[in-house]
């Protein structure tokens, strides 16, 4: 610890690396600093450890406030530190330290504070927040709990309603709403903050000190609180970490704190080390890797305010929406007059609907309805720097629309194709400046799925792909890099994934077991229940253009086709892989007779399936596509395709991925 000579300004003095403080009339201001979000390092449990124990003899000393460097208050436990054993002070004896500080403690809240940072300010004695500050114990979507006593704390200041809610879905609150809920304590603009502070600490000094574990629970109707919980535990849908929450928070009424704080962070210390949390560690990470791209670093994105997207249906008018929230111009086009408007009025009712739902302000609302136009005349996206096509997936349509969009649109403007199937190069190779060719494979609905496949064609410039991950950065979305091969990475992988369930049902399994196996291993859906919801006969029509040039010698399950002959396409058309009276799925012993009857077409004699046995051999299956992805280059990491069948296809984040999962059944 280092301080000034009395000569010179005070310098501030060094608790730690990442530990500072100044005093001003006699209270001591911390600051901690860990960039780029202040995540709670060593350094930080350490720093603090040391400025308390300072602070507690200081004569000089009457008062403690502490503040985050930066935007960010404190992001939480450093989680790159998660895998090594727990060092001295851990964060709970150092939120326990502050609690029991005989001097007011008092959180000067500069901006977010997640996990550990919220529980750093719920120990404290006070809590003034700057109004864009953000609250949130993220925990369980990590596979773990609060470990430092938010468990404890939060329920005692907000009722446990609230603090179920919050723990139980790492929900992120504004500083408004922790102000209702008793979170915090005041909230100040922050061109005043500075005064506010001032005065909260003479308040503070005049006041007893009021620790949050002494507090009574604030009194709430059984019924809402058992209401809360079991919400958390329905929606947790196999997951250990939210039920756990659950068990811990509700401790705070049964236990004296001290007994509930030790199961607390016992509780905290086991799912560290589960499986769930493992790969839910390696997910918020590969998220993060999945928009680093060293060999792009030094090409700069191309500006771009506007953007013109061929085609306003399902997917078109949903990329509008995506592209609007991120504060572009949208010009749309469709080929008459009544479809441009038809388009309009689909994006129009999409972002009526966020307003309604509360979750686009009137502002917005009437900010992005200036910044849409939709026309008839395709020469109004020669305004655009990126055209977006969503028109239909078929190659003679999307190769008349190039065309007539390299006769419109500036020589340098960049030309995105949403195609799932169709070859983006071959339509690349039909316009002037191919380089400017690029996939943008939303998934629906877009203005929803965070996934976005972002294809770099055999002749996109470096230049064009860096624009690209830009603008799929302000939609907000998960953008992956792909190469070119039929269904890029996601729909790829499905494919695989989709004929070996199939072959599945010739070897002995049925679609309910199977679909069973995949519920039961965290899919919120399985694969035949979706494919009945999505339809048949998309994929029929396909398998049948194809059929001429099918290898005869390669295998080949009828049985999805035998169901299309049969007239069951699907919910839509009443049956399909199961049966739906009055629209609700049902098992269907027609089907277990039709699968018998290719069984002995084929003389297979049917073996018995477990659920472990399905799931196995799935995954094994999604592992094998994903390595060959791997080996053609076409995904740059096995942590991209795992995002990409999380994100896109619902592979259940707690489990990491198909490539996490089949990794970690070999270990
Ligand atoms: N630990 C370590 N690194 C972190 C981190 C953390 N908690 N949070 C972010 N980073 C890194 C991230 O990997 C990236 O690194 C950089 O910071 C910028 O992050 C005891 C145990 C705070 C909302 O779950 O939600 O506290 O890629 O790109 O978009 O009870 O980061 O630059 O090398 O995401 O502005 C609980 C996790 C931990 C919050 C900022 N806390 N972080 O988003 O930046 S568990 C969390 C986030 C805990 C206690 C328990 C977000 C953010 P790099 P970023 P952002």
């Amino acid at each position: 610890m280092s301080t000034h000579s009395p000569s010179e300004k005070p310098n501030p003095i060094l608790y730690s690396s990442a530990v500072s403080g100044m005093i001003e009339d006699g209270i001591l201001h911390l600051t901690i600093a860990n960039p780029p979000v202040n995540a709670i390092s060593a350094a930080i449990r350490e720093g603090l450890m040391q400025a308390l124990d300072q602070a507690e003899i200081a004569a000089d000393i009457h008062a403690i406030t502490m503040s985050g460097a930066g935007k960010f208050f404190a992001a939480g436990a450093d989680i790159k530190e998660f895998d090594l054993p727990p060092s001295d002070p851990t964060l709970p004896q150092v939120t326990a330290r502050i609690e029991a500080a005989t001097k007011p403690v008092i959180a000067a809240i500069n901006g977010t504070a997640l996990g550990g940072g919220c529980e750093i300010i719920l120990a404290c004695h006070y809590r003034i927040a700057v109004e864009s500050a953000k609250f949130g114990l993220p925990e369980v979507k990590l596979g773990l709990i609060p470990g430092a006593g938010g468990t404890q704390r939060l329920p005692r200041l907000t009722g446990m309603v609230t603090a179920l809610d919050m723990i139980g879905t790492g929900k992120t609150i504004t500083a408004a709403q922790a102000l209702e809920y008793g979170l915090i304590d005041q909230i100040s603009a922050a061109d005043s903050f500075a005064n506010a502070l001032r005065q909260a600490v003479i308040t503070c000094t005049k006041t007893i000190i009021r620790r949050t574990t002494a507090l009574e629970l604030p009194a709430e109707n059984a019924n809402d609180i058992q209401a809360a919980a079991d919400k958390i535990i329905v929606k947790a849908r196999g997951r250990t970490a939210p039920a756990e929450a659950v068990r811990i928070v509700s401790l705070a009424a049964t236990l004296p704190v001290n007994e509930a704080l030790a199961e607390e962070r016992a509780t905290f210390l086991r799912l560290r080390q589960s499986d769930e949390a493992k790969a839910l560690r390696h997910v918020f990470f590969a998220e993060r890797e999945a928009g680093k791209h060293e060999a792009l670093a030094d090409y700069t994105a191309r500006k771009v305010s506007v953007i013109g997207i061929a085609g306003t249906g399902l997917m078109g008018s949903g990329i509008a929406v995506a592209a609007l929230a991120g504060g572009y111009k949208i010009i749309g086009y469709e080929q008459t007059a009544d479809a441009a408007a038809a388009g309009h009025a689909r994006i129009t009712a999409l972002l009526q609907k966020q307003f309604q739902s509360g979750r686009l302000s009137e502002a917005a609302l009437n900010n992005q309805l200036a910044n849409l136009s939709v026309s008839a005349d395709i020469t109004a996206l020669s305004a655009a720097d990126l055209v977006i096509e969503a028109v239909f997936d078929d190659y003679n349509v999307k190769s008349d629309l190039f065309r007539r969009l390299d006769g419109t649109v500036r020589a340098d403007t960049i030309i995105a194709t949403n195609t799932s199937y169709l070859n983006p190069d071959e339509l690349a190779a039909q316009i002037s400046n191919p380089e400017r060719v690029v996939g943008m494979h939303f998934f629906s609905p877009a203005h929803i799925m965070r996934l976005l496949e972002v294809v770099n064609c055999a002749r996109t410039a470096a230049e064009v792909l860096v624009t690209t991950l830009e603008v799929a950065k302000k939609l907000n979305k998960l953008a992956t890099i792909c190469g070119v091969c039929e269904g890029f990475i996601g729909n790829r992988i499905f494919s695989a994934y989709r004929r070996e369930a199939e072959f599945m049902l010739e070897q002995g399994a049925l679609p309910h077991e199977i679909d069973a196996a995949l519920e039961d291993y965290g899919f919120a859906m399985g694969l035949f229940a979706v494919y009945d919801m999505a339809g048949l006969e998309i994929a029929w029509a396909k398998r049948r253009r194809e059929a001429s040039m099918r290898d005869p010698s390669a295998p080949y399950c009828q049985i999805a086709d035998r169901l299309c002959e049969a007239g069951r396409f699907g919910q839509k058309s009443g049956k399909g892989w199961y049966i739906y009276p009055q629209g609700k799925r049902q098992i269907d012993p027609d089907i277990t007779v039709l699968i018998e009857a290719v069984r002995t077409e084929k003389n297979i004699t049917p073996r018995r399936f477990t659920a472990h046995n399905i799931i196995s051999q799935l995954l094994n299956v999604m592992a094998l596509e994903g390595e060959k992805l791997l080996s053609e280059g076409i995904a740059a990491r096995a942590s991209d395709i795992d995002l990409v069948l999380i994100n896109g296809y619902g592979f259940p984040a707690h489990k990491g991925g198909p490539m996490f999962a089949a990794q970690h059944n070999k270990d």
